[in-house]
């Protein structure tokens, strides 16, 4: 039985080849582990048009959906449906994970809500056996991070992707899944809020395969929460001296602790994000970011000290933001050494609180085609108009944004997501 996992393709995105399809390439691993013949269809970089055909005949079909390419990726279940006729087609992702039981997933034979490589095991299975199952398939969260296989590097051609680290292609790693915030923007519906960690062995032995594999030793950790666990970091340090690592990953400014700092720099860290969102504390506040604007001025301080790059993500347009507190944003950056900030339309992905209860945050939300739900696309770096605050309208939101870029582009940041992977871009030297 032969299974064919597809990514569907993003032509919003700035670079819709940046990142391999970590997700469906943990799906392979597992459908591979259970003797299943599996392909990863990869449509990143085509159009509607062009993707057609790239897809070849199979015995079932799995596509991953994001809010902003659900509608193709729909489009593309249609396509099987009528080419490969009585084909199962499944779907999976953030989208199907938020609305599993939404009209327009209709089409899908089952839809999988969160981590899908147990689930999508139990579905295959089914239709080898002829068995019925139940069309919508919540996942339980897998508790033993350890026990799911390493993602099926194999199944894609790994450096196709452009995602770099100081220049060099990186590949992306997970450590851990979930997040114990509950940040009202953020769709929690896939890694839930308990975070659970993989065991530092584990992720060092998934490096070491991708160094002797394909000569890699740079990652994107794309953990929400990899800083912290100080202990952690401590054992990682060790586990990894003499591999040479260069990585980036992402970090919490409320860890204020500089020996973090320092351990993430000593494992080869170059790179740290933070979601640092605004200016304003009201506006943190209301986003439920349970952080403080001094703590984003700390933390990129030290980050620094110890001399790493710093990487701030902005969203303008929540709910209650005003000219003042897009101005208290720019202040900030003003004022904060940041090497790059980069800055995203504020979207309610379905499956977010502001998605939800539009009405407890003073918003409107003004469009559901799901198509415009995108964060920052084209060259002028728009996102979706998709709300609007009780004191800016969706039109003067999108000013706004032109404004901050012409503002960035001043101060000679690129400010545009997925720029730092050009190789243009200098990183501070250290
Ligand atoms: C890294 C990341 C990216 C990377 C690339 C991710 C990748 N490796 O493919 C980049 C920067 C490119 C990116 C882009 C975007 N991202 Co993003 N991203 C993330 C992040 C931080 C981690 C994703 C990841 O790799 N997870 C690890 C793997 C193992 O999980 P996974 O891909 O979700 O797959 C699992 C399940 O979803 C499920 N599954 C997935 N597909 C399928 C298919 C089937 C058939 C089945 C059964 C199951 C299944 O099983 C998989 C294994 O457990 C998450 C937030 C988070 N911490 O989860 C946001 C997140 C997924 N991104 C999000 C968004 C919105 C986007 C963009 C749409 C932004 C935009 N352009 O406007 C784009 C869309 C890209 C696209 N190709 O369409 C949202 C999705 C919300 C939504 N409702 O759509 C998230 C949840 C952030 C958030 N909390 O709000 N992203």
């Amino acid at each position: 039985m032969l299974v064919d996992l597809i990514r569907v393709p993003d032509p919003t995105c700035i670079d819709d080849l940046l990142d391999e399809p970590l997700g469906l390439m943990y799906l392979a691993a597992c459908l591979k582990k259970e003797g299943y013949e599996t392909r990863v269809t990869n449509l990143a970089g085509h159009s509607f048009e062009s993707c057609k055909s790239e897809i070849k005949e199979s015995d079932l079909y799995g596509i991953q959906l994001y809010t902003p390419t659900s509608e193709l990726g729909i489009e593309i279940a249609k396509f099987i449906k009528e080419n490969f006729p009585g084909k199962p087609v499944i779907c999976g992702g953030a989208h199907p994970s938020a609305l599993p039981e939404s009209k327009e997933l209709d089409i899908f034979d089952n839809v999988v809500i969160g981590e899908g490589e147990r689930s999508i095991v139990k579905i295959v299975d089914a239709y080898r056996q002829n068995r019925r199952i139940q069309r919508v398939i919540k996942s339980d969260f897998i508790k033993e991070l350890d026990s799911i296989p390493l993602p099926a590097w194999d199944m894609v051609d790994m450096m196709k992707f452009h995602r770099k680290v100081e220049g060099q292609r990186c590949f992306g790693i997970i450590g851990s899944r979930g997040c114990s915030f509950h940040c009202a923007f953020c769709d929690q519906a896939i890694m839930g809020n308990k975070v659970r960690f993989r065991s530092i062995d584990n992720i060092v032995y998934e490096i070491k395969e991708v160094i002797n594999k394909y000569g890699v030793s740079r990652f994107e950790f794309f953990d929400d929460m990899f800083t912290v666990r100080k202990s952690r970091l401590v054992e990682f340090k060790e586990k990894t001296k003499g591999l040479k690592l260069s990585y980036r990953c992402n970090g919490r400014t409320d860890v204020l602790i500089k020996d973090v700092y320092w351990l993430l720099k000593e494992s080869g860290c170059k790179v740290v994000c933070f979601g640092i969102e605004s200016g304003s504390q009201e506006i943190l506040d209301r986003m439920g970011k349970q952080n403080t604007v001094e703590n984003n001025y700390k933390a990129i301080e030290l980050a620094q000290e110890v001399g790493l790059t710093v990487i701030g993500y902005f969203m303008i347009g929540f709910p209650g933001e005003t000219i003042e507190t897009i101005n208290e944003t720019l202040e900030f950056i003003k004022k904060s050494n940041l090497d790059q900030a980069q800055f995203y339309t504020f979207i309610p992905l379905p499956g977010c609180d502001v998605y939800k209860h539009p009405e407890k945050y003073g918003t409107k939300i003004i469009s559901y085609n799901y198509s415009d739900y995108y964060l920052v696309t084209g060259s002028e770096g728009l996102g979706g108009k998709i709300v609007e605050t009780d004191s800016l309208s969706a039109d003067e939101l999108e000013n706004q944004i032109k404004m901050i870029r012409r503002f960035l582009k001043e101060r000679g940041f690129r400010g545009r997501t997925q720029d730092y992977y050009k190789d243009k871009l200098k990183y501070k030297q250290v």
